[in-house]
Parts: structure tokens; C-alpha cells; sequence
């Protein structure tokens, strides 16, 4: 089987240089089942990517309220392109972000994908994988742990459902652009984070650990025995472009825009 994983694209503007190229990106996916995407429609030079399941790491937007089938203006032509992955045949998951939760209301319910939460357990052929957006993994940053659990807890999602929308859209953006002011390490201190996790989750018995949030793309390989452990983070699509390819057992971190010959 194959899949693709993306993490942290930070959609707000649909004019956005990156939000255009994820669109271009997302265009040329195509289902390994029943392709109606003849392949000379591959938007520009870039080559179409045969997936079964596209997963999406989390802070894919950079904040999240939806009422029913009501969305934030700019998320209109992204959903829709997800909605068109989805109808060629592929499966659409969605692990939630620091910055997108209460994704399961609209695209559980609306549009059918699955969405995690926090963790993902998922097989791979016969690859036992741990997914998740990694924004949990630094449990000694409690006041950060609290806080998630107060803005996800019943009482939060009952009074963002009062709020006017574009009052709760008009304060999310404004408080991601806070929140991203306000790190805790450095990106690589992260990163080390990240894969000093997913290590230990390898070596009790994970085959792949496959996370976002640190915005660095990495891949670490492991062998224990003979068995072989892959610690991955997915980088973002705000500099970096990358995605994890996995095709049958193999994976692979690509950057768009440089996969010219790769089947
Ligand atoms: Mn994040």
C-alpha cells in the first residue's frame, strides 16, 4: 500500500504562497484504485503521487471553528480539494494540532475522514505505526498540558459554541500568532525531543513513529534486532514542502518540487 503524510501547513489566506503550492501538491494525488486522473493532467512539472491513504499530522490549519458546515472563508478551496482526494478514492486522516482540534464536528461528520485526537495507532501493511501531531510529547511542560485539556475540555467546546463565529475566527488568529511567539526550545531542541520519544516508542515495538509540530523534516532509521524502527518528523509546507512517502514497507521523506523520476 502506499501513504503520505503531511504535517503543519498553517493554512490562513488562501493567497498564501504556501497555501497555493499545497494545492498544486494535493491536485496531483491520485488513487492507486480507480484513477480518473488520466496522467497527462499532472499540473506542471510536478509528477502525480499514486496514494491509498493521505494522512495529515496536524496544524494543517492554523486555527480551527466551524459551525455545522459554516468554515472560515479561506479554508473553502483546501476542504474542497480534500473533498475531490477523497471522492477519487483516497482516505483522508487527520491526527488534530496544537492549533486545529475539534476537527471530528465537521470532518467526521460532514466529510467523512478520520480524525485522531492525539494518538494514532495505524497499520501500514504490516507496519505498526504511531501517529500523532507530537504536541503532547513534552509532558514536563504542564502548563501547556493544562491548557490543552481546558480548551478541549466539554465546557470550552459548549462556549465556542455561543461565540459568534467571526469573533471566535478573528481571536484564534490572533492568539496563534501569539502562541508561536511563545516557544519553549528551539525548533532542533524539539526536534530532539520529537525523536528521543519516538525512540523509545521504537524500541517497545512501534515500526514507525511519524510526528509533526517541531516543523523540521527528519528521518532516523534504528535496527534492534532484526528488526529495522523509523522516528520521523514531517517538517511543514510553510518552508520546507516535505512528506513522508511510504510504499509497500519503504519509507521515504521527499520535498515537493524535487521527486522528478520517483515512482
Ligand atoms: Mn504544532
Amino acid at each position: 500500500m502506499k501513504a503520505l503524510f503531511i504535517a503543519d501547513a498553517h493554512l490562513k489566506s488562501s493567497h498564501d504562497d504556501h497555501y497555493r503550492k499545497l494545492m498544486v501538491f494535493l491536485d496531483n494525488l491520485v488513487s492507486t484504485v480507480h484513477s480518473e486522473h488520466p496522467l497527462e493532467t499532472s499540473s506542471g512539472s510536478h509528477p502525480l503521487i499514486p496514494v491509498d491513504d493521505l494522512y495529515i499530522g496536524g496544524d494543517f490549519f492554523d486555527f480551527w471553528f466551524c459551525r455545522g458546515g459554516r468554515v472560515y472563508p479561506e479554508f473553502v478551496p483546501v476542504i474542497k480539494a480534500l473533498t475531490a482526494i477523497r471522492d477519487r478514492g483516497i482516505r483522508v486522516h487527520f491526527a488534530e494540532g496544537n492549533h486545529d482540534f475539534f476537527l471530528a464536528d465537521y470532518f467526521t461528520r460532514l466529510l467523512g475522514m478520520e480524525v485522531f485526537p492525539e494518538w494514532g495507532t495505524l497499520m501500514l501493511d504490516d507496519c505498526r505505526v504511531l501517529f500523532s501531531h507530537g504536541d503532547t510529547v513534552d509532558r514536563e511542560n504542564l502548563k501547556y498540558l493544562r491548557l490543552r485539556k481546558l480548551l478541549r475540555s466539554s465546557p470550552a467546546y459548549r462556549l465556542q459554541r455561543l461565540l459568534p463565529l467571526p469573533l471566535l475566527w478573528k481571536i484564534a488568529g490572533a492568539s496563534s500568532a501569539a502562541s508561536k511567539q511563545s516557544v519553549r526550545f528551539s525548533e532542533e531542541r524539539l526536534t530532539e525531543i520529537l525523536h528521543g520519544y519516538a525512540e523509545r516508542k521504537i524500541r517497545q515495538g512501534f515500526d514507525a513513529v511519524i510526528l509533526g509540530h517541531c516543523h523540521q523534516p527528519l528521518m532516523k532509521e534504528y535496527s534492534i534486532g532484526s528488526r529495522r524502527g523509523y522516528s520521523i518528523t514531517l517538517g511543514d509546507w510553510i518552508r520546507h514542502f516535505s512528506y513522508l512517502y511510504y510504499k509497500d514497507g519503504i519509507f521515504e521523506l521527499r520535498f515537493f518540487g524535487d521527486e522528478a523520476g520517483k515512482g
